[in-house]
C-alpha cells in the first residue's frame, strides 16, 4: 500500500493510506502538547477528511515517544506571566476545544486513536473521544488537570463517568495519575491495548476495516449509543426506529442484504 503525504501543516501530518486518512500529531519535542495553531489544524484535517468522500475513516496517532501531553503549558494564550493579570483560559475552550470535541462526535465517518505513549489532559480526552482507541502497552492516560488546578476538559467530565463509572472517573480526576495502558483496557476505558510493535498495523488494520462498512450506519451507530444513555428505554426504542427506518432506505441496507443472500462480499458506498 503507498502512503501519499498530502499538504498540510508540520503540526498536524496529514496522509491517505486507501480510504484511510491518517492524522498524526507532530510536535514531538513537545510530546505533542497542543498549540492554538495546532488545534485549529488538528480541526481543519478533521473537517477536510469529513468533507472529502473518498475518506471512509480516519486513524490518528502521534509523533514520537507520546501522543500528545495535552495543552501546551508554554502557549503565551494561556501561560501565566509574573507581570500580568490571570488570562481568560476559558477563551482557549471556546474557540478550540469545544469545537475541536464537537467536531470529533460529528464525523460523518469512524474515528480510530492509535495511542502510542503517554496521553495526558485534553490529549487523553481527545483520544477517548475517538471511536475505538487502540493504545501501545507503554501508553499511560493521565487526567492531568487537577495537578494544575483545572477540571478535566475536551470532553472529559462528560466522558469519563460513562466510559469507566463514578468511582474510577474520580480516582483518575481527582488523583490526576498515570493509567497504564493494560488497566484502562480492562476498565473499558479503550478498546484494546496491544504490544507497542503492533500498534501501528492494529491501528490500521482497524482503519480499514471500519472503511469497508456501512459508514452511515456506523455513524448513526456512535450516535444512538451516546444518545440512549440520556433517554428511557421507550424514547429510546423510538430514536432505534427511527433511525433504522433512515438506513433501510439507504443503498447499504440494500447492498447488505443483497450480498448476504447472494453470498458475495458487499460493496458499500453510502457516506
Ligand atoms: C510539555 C508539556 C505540556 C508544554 C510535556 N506543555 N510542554 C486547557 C485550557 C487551558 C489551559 C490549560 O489546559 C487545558 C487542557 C489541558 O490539557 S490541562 C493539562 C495539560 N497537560 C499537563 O499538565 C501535562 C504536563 N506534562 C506532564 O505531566 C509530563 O510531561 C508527562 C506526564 C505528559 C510526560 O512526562 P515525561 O515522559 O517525564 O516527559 P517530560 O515531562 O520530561 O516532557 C518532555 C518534554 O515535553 C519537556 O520539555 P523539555 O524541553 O524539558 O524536554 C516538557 O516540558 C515537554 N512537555 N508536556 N503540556
Amino acid at each position: 500500500m503507498s502512503q501519499s503525504t498530502l499538504p498540510a501543516a508540520d503540526c498536524v501530518l496529514v496522509a491517505q493510506e486507501g480510504a484511510v486518512r491518517v492524522l498524526t500529531l507532530n510536535r514531538p519535542q513537545a510530546l505533542n502538547a497542543f498549540t492554538a495553531t495546532m488545534l485549529a489544524h488538528l480541526r481543519q484535517a478533521l473537517d477536510d477528511a469529513a468533507h472529502d468522500r473518498a475518506v471512509r475513516a480516519v486513524l490518528v496517532s502521534g509523533a514520537g515517544r507520546a501522543f500528545c501531553a495535552g495543552q501546551d503549558l508554554s502557549d503565551p494564550l494561556i501561560k501565566p506571566e509574573a507581570d500580568q493579570p490571570p488570562k481568560d483560559i476559558g477563551h482557549l475552550l471556546d474557540h478550540y476545544y469545544i469545537p475541536l470535541a464537537l467536531r470529533l462526535r460529528s464525523m460523518p465517518v469512524p474515528v480510530v486513536c492509535a495511542v502510542n505513549g503517554v496521553a495526558a489532559g485534553a490529549g487523553a480526552n481527545f483520544a477517548l473521544g475517538c471511536d475505538l482507541v487502540v493504545a501501545a502497552q507503554s501508553a499511560s492516560f493521565i487526567q492531568a488537570f487537577s495537578k494544575i488546578g483545572l477540571i478535566p476538559d475536551c470532553g472529559g467530565s462528560w466522558l469519563l463517568t460513562r466510559l469507566v463509572g463514578r468511582a474510577r472517573a474520580r480516582q483518575l480526576a481527582l488523583l490526576g495519575d498515570k493509567l497504564p495502558a493494560d488497566q484502562a483496557q480492562s476498565w473499558g476505558l479503550i478498546a484494546r491495548c496491544v504490544p507497542d510493535d503492533q500498534l501501528a498495523a492494529e491501528g490500521m488494520a482497524l482503519a480499514q476495516r471500519l472503511a469497508a462498512m456501512p459508514t452511515k450506519a456506523l455513524v448513526e451507530t456512535r450516535r444512538i449509543l451516546d444518545e440512549a444513555l440520556e433517554l428511557n428505554l421507550e424514547d429510546a426504542l423510538k430514536l432505534e426506529a427511527r433511525l433504522q427506518s433512515q438506513l433501510g432506505f439507504a443503498h447499504d441496507y440494500q447492498e447488505g442484504v443483497n450480498a448476504f443472500l447472494d453470498k458475495r462480499a458487499p460493496q458499500y458506498k453510502d457516506r
